[in-house]
């Protein structure tokens, strides 16, 4: 169990079977985890042996690989996961639904991003959304609010339209 401290490194827990936890972050050596605010368990090796992702405060990504003896090694340069800005959300999920999980990723420049899973520690990346221009943000935001008088203009018609039939309808 890793529980998370903003603005402090992550604590590790191992679960001793008899309802204790022991404080296990010493011995893990999982290295720098100052402010991660979210952390993955998955295997993504798939040696049966948990691994674990992590999303430091600055939006950094950091694999760590779970050696099965209660300790941990960085792999993150093998995973790629440099994508060259923040990490803003990550899930592991099978996108291709080919068995093995890929990792997505929402970056700070609105780009999506499959971290497609080959097998092993193989993985290459796609963009499944570009990053959202400025221009791009305020064209939708001017579309937006076009929709939005629209629908004020119908609504309006809607309420003109009901009154109109009802002074027909008293004029008889
Ligand atoms: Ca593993
Ligand atoms: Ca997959």
């Amino acid at each position: 169990m890793i529980v998370l401290n903003p603005g402090a490194p992550a604590r590790l827990y191992r679960n001793l079977g008899d309802g204790r936890f022991q404080d296990v972050t010493r011995t893990a050596r999982l290295g720098d985890t100052d402010g991660a605010r979210t952390a993955l368990w998955h295997d993504v090796d798939g040696d049966d042996r948990p691994d674990l992702l992590l999303v430091l405060a600055d939006g950094a990504a950091r694999l760590l690989r779970g050696n099965g003896a209660g300790q941990f090694d960085d792999a993150t340069a093998a995973l790629g996961l440099d994508f060259g800005k923040p990490i803003v959300a990550a899930a592991f999920l099978d996108h291709d639904h080919d068995g093995r999980p890929d990792l997505k990723v929402e970056l700070a420049d609105g780009r999506l991003l499959l971290h497609h899973h080959l097998g092993g520690m193989r993985f290459e990346t796609v963009e499944l959304r570009p990053a959202s221009s400025p221009s791009a943000r305020a064209a939708d935001d001017r579309v937006a609010e076009l929709e939005a008088r629209l629908a004020r203009m119908e609504a309006l018609l809607r309420a003109t339209g009901a009154a109109g039939a009802a002074t027909e309808g008293s004029g008889r």
